[in-house]
């Protein structure tokens, strides 16, 4: 199987693009990513020289780029590429519209014009927006997003459900929660607070603290993609969740436990606008349908995430300083492939 997998230079799409190479020896893979500020080809280095996996730089949202990729022999999209973080979204929303609804709809014609078999929409479980105390989100709970990151993941999902009910299209859509493991970018909580931990710096927690994620391994994540890609039905929603749901001041302390600092970095700050109070998943279907279940506890996957940011403590630094730019430059520069040459 030959897969187009967008923003595979990201956080979890650089995790899948390995966990497939390692799975499936017989599978390749065309990786298209804009490299934004949260695309960093040093996520992809240990594979740097396999020839099953092919980078190529360049935008969802241009139709020329990935038309040209698509004409090629691809059996599957994956589609990660997005802007992720929620704080941006709220500061400017203007890419995020661009690249998750727009450059969703280019892949979405695009593929339907080539007759890709399969098409993933990886998406979130902020779609669904807030929830109170008690219950967790099903599959038929009404899409009612919150903040302008999730305002443009739903749109994304009407998108993949009207072209599926419209034009009979093979997608399929996934909704998962909050993953964490190694290569995220240090504005998300959990290597943002690692990071300032190590660093001794204070560690912001928005609000009371006591707003609830729901944590699942970034492996987790990448092992229910692999089942609903290999066998999940046409047309269908499936959630993914960790099923461990955790107050955000618990995994700060957590955090600061594991690397032995002192609770008073701990920095109550303003509170995010608008932000959801809990999340927390119900993945019964993907469970029961797709015989996936999360496998990685949060006690045994925080530590072994913390130790891996221990151990590419260059990694960090280079990221926050941005320094990884230059990687980019020298990576990039040697493996430089234009489109009009392949
Ligand atoms: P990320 O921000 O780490 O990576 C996004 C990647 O997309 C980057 O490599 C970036 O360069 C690329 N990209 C951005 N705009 C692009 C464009 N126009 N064309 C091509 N590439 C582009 O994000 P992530 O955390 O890895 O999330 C991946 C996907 O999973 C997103 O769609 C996100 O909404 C979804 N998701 C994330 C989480 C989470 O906890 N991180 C949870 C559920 C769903
Ligand atoms: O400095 C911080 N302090 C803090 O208290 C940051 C960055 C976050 N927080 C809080 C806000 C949230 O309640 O921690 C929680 C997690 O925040 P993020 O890491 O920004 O994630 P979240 O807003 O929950 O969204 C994430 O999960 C769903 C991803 O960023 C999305 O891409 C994904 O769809």
């Amino acid at each position: 199987m030959r897969l187009l997998i967008t923003g595979g230079a990201g956080f979890i799409g650089s995790n899948f693009v390995r966990y497939i190479l390692k799975k499936y020896p017989g599978y390749g893979i065309v990786n298209l990513d804009k490299l934004t500020y949260a695309g960093n080809l040093e996520n992809l280095a240990d594979i740097e020289g396999d020839s099953r996996h092919e980078f190529v730089h360049g935008d969802i949202c241009d139709p020329d780029c990935v038309h040209k990729l698509m004409s090629g022999s691809v059996d599957a999209v994956v589609n990660f590429a997005a802007e992720s973080h929620v704080d941006r979204s709220i500061l400017d929303s203007s890419e995020f519209v661009r690249t998750n609804i727009e450059g969703t709809r280019n892949l979405l014609d695009i593929s339907r014009r080539n007759k890709i078999g399969r098409y993933i929409q990886i998406s979130t479980d902020e779609v669904y927006g807030s929830l109170g105390d008690s219950g967790a989100f099903t599959e038929e709970t009404p899409i009612a997003p919150n903040s302008p990151y999730s305002a443009s993941k739903a749109a994304a999902d009407l998108l993949v459900r009207s072209y599926c009910h419209t034009h009979g299209f093979p997608a399929v859509i996934t909704r998962c929660s909050n993953n964490y493991g190694p290569c995220q970018f240090p504005e998300k909580l959990i290597p943002l607070l690692v990071s300032n931990a190590m660093s001794d710096i204070p560690l912001p927690i928005y609000g009371d603290g006591m707003n609830v994620r729901d944590w699942i391994h970034v492996e987790d994540h990448c092992a229910a993609i692999d089942a609903v890609l290999h066998r999940g039905e046409t047309g269908e929603v499936y959630n993914v969740g960790g099923r461990q749901e955790i107050p955000n001041i618990e995994v700060a302390r957590r955090i600061l436990a594991a690397l032995g600092k002192s609770e008073s970095l701990l920095t109550y700050v303003e509170d995010r606008p608008g932000h959801d109070r809990r999340y927390a998943i119900d993945s019964t279907k993907i469970e029961t349908e797709l015989d996936w279940k999360p496998r990685i506890t949060f006690a045994a996957g925080l530590p072994e995430t913390i130790a891996w940011y221990r151990r590419n403590a260059s990694w960090m630094e280079r990221v926050r300083s941005g320094a990884y730019l230059k990687y980019y430059d020298d990576m990039y520069g040697r493996r430089k492939q234009t489109l009009s040459a392949r």
